[in-house]
């Protein structure tokens, strides 16, 4: 049977940097995101016992190397819990602009979890997908749910996401403000692994992250922008001040970001709600009102052209169907 998993992809308010176990992905912190409804990957999945091994087509071009082995071991784990060994044909189609630095990896692994496990005639659940989603991707663990999605540390059973809210009915939106679409020198793997195992604050870093659940939790629950926003940008500068006190320090953000960052720290000071959070490049993701977007657009204009800026809000969850 042929399955089709459609996921988005996500942005940590709070961040996950950093693994307690490298094999199985468990975090060092709880990490806190929003679904992006614009950003997401379809993947389509079949078994077929004739197949001498897995077949990856992304973006309509074959696969091999590198990214197709980490999507084989993934199908491992789908075939050690089916009880069978059948290789699989894999074709994903990303709507993720690659460009805008928003982990596709988190839609991606969350979309193959979805369809191999149908395809493979599992019928999990979505904690169960979470959990599975997890072994790709840290990220994709919590591109299961829409809204807003919390990943807790743990074990192998116990790491996993669980909706806060799913449907977002309140106004807030992610301006992604492009500033590099190369590819990042130090990817997120090796980043958070080398800031784990060098920086002299990370084991603060993980006391405070965890510190702030709980309020993000309640600035959640009620609908308050300014608090999600103080926290998600205080974390965001938190994760990425402990890059630049690894040894040897690296980092992420050029002279562009912090413009933009300071740009959104001055609207601040204005009136305006908005804030900034960056992952593992030097984009600018904003958090702030719909109605906010244009005086937003108009303070960024020495910066960025206006196609260097995409809007997404928030998403669904995984969806599942046949063929
Ligand atoms: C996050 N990022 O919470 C953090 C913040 C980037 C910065 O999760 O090694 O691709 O595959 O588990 O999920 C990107 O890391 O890393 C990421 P792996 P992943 O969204």
């Amino acid at each position: 049977m042929h399955y089709t998993a459609r996921a988005h992809t996500n942005i940590a308010l709070l961040k996950y940097w950093g693994k307690v176990d490298e094999a199985i992905i468990t975090p060092t912190t709880t990490s806190i995101s929003l679904t992006l409804n614009e950003f997401y990957t379809d993947t389509t999945v079949w078994f077929d016992k004739t197949l001498a091994s897995d077949q990856l087509v992304l973006d309509g071009e074959t696969i091999s190397g590198t990214a197709a082995q980490k999507v084989s071991r993934f199908l491992n784990i789908v075939r050690d819990m089916a009880g069978f060994n059948d290789k699989a044909y894999i074709i994903s189609t990303n709507n993720v602009p690659t460009a805008a630095g928003l982990a596709s990896s988190a839609s991606a692994f969350a979309a193959l979890a979805g369809a191999a496990s149908k395809a493979a005639g599992l019928d999990l659940s979505v904690t169960e997908l979470s959990r599975l989603a997890r072994h790709g991707s840290g990220s994709a663990t919590r591109s299961i749910f829409g809204g807003f999605a919390n990943w807790v540390p743990g074990d192998d059973r116990t790491s996993f996401a669980t909706p806060i809210f799913e449907k977002v009915d309140w106004p807030i939106q992610l301006m992604t403000v492009i500033i590099n679409d190369q590819p990042k020198k130090v990817g997120s793997r090796l980043g958070m692994q080398h800031a784990k195992n060098t920086a002299p604050f990370y084991k603060v870093w993980v006391k405070l992250a965890n510190s702030q659940v709980a309020d993000m939790i309640s600035a959640i629950q009620q609908h308050d922008l300014v608090k999600l926003g103080e926290l998600a940008e205080a974390n965001a500068l938190q994760m990425h001040a402990m890059n630049a006190t690894s040894v040897p320090p690296f980092n992420y953000l050029t002279d562009k970001s912090w413009q933009v960052i300071m740009i959104a720290q001055e609207l601040r000071n204005q009136g305006i709600p908005v804030y900034a959070t960056m992952d593992a490049g030097p984009n600018v993701k904003l958090i702030s009102r719909p109605e906010d977007t244009s005086i937003i657009k108009k303070a960024l204009t020495d910066v960025v052209t206006s196609s260097q800026i995409i809007i997404a809000s928030p998403g669904p969850g995984i969806k599942v169907t046949s063929g």
